[in-house]
């Protein structure tokens, strides 16, 4: 269900949100994140309801960072919370049906997570990048197979994944990986999301012995 979750982000981009989107779900992408540290939250709503109608298009599940009530006033699938933002059992309360996903850099967190009803972990980071400037220090496919074996919910990998290492994240137990640079920053944003998703797609069907 995770498989290619991509990020937007206009800075590293140079696209508008909307566009990135676009471009992402035509390429395949299985979820899109809004993600904008700067919008203020009209615009992000009115930003977030055209991704809304984008990723419905597509049948392209859609989250926003950060702020659950602009993911309510988009009618999102779903919110990603991070070790700072609002705490999950607030966001429980008040999430109706979308899915929550969390932010998780170690097993304690992850776990932490998983027990306060979290849909996903969003675990990482597996490499560093420069996407993020306090994304913290890099975990490696090591211990994200040591988290793996402990958590049940999915694990949405992210940190400097990449094509080159898409595939071994996946067959380390990730359920999907989340990128931003590997997509939006790529000059062709459909055929970057294109590559990556069969890279995702063989590494899973692998990963189930069905290669
Ligand atoms: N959270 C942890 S690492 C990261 C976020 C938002 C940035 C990922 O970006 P990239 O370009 O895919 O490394
Ligand atoms: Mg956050």
């Amino acid at each position: 269900m995770y498989g290619l979750y991509v990020i937007t982000d206009e800075g590293l981009s140079g696209m508008s949100h909307q566009e990135q989107t676009r471009l992402a779900c035509e390429g395949g992408a299985d979820v899109i994140q809004l993600r904008d540290k700067s919008m203020c939250r009209e615009e992000m709503i009115a930003v977030a309801k055209d991704m809304r109608r984008i990723t419905s298009l597509y049948d392209v599940l859609f989250f926003v960072n950060d702020h659950i009530d602009v993911a309510l006033a988009a009618e999102a699938d779903g919110v990603h919370l991070g070790q700072s933002d609002m705490g999950l059992a607030e966001a429980m309360r008040i999430k109706g049906n979308m899915l929550i996903g969390i932010s998780a850099g170690s097993l304690e967190e992850s776990l932490t997570a998983e027990k306060g009803g979290a849909d996903y972990v969003g675990l990482g980071p597996i490499f560093s990048t420069s996407s993020k400037y306090d994304a913290g220090a890099a975990i490696g496919t090591e211990e994200l197979k040591r988290i793996r074996v402990a958590l049940n919910v999915p694990i949405v990998a992210i940190g400097g994944i990449t094509a080159d290492n898409a595939s071994d994240i996946i067959m380390s137990g990730a359920d999907g990986v989340a990128v931003i640079s590997a997509v939006v920053s790529q000059k062709d944003v459909k055929k970057a999301a294109e590559n990556m998703k069969k890279i995702v797609s063989d590494a899973v069907k692998a990963s189930k012995g069905l290669l």
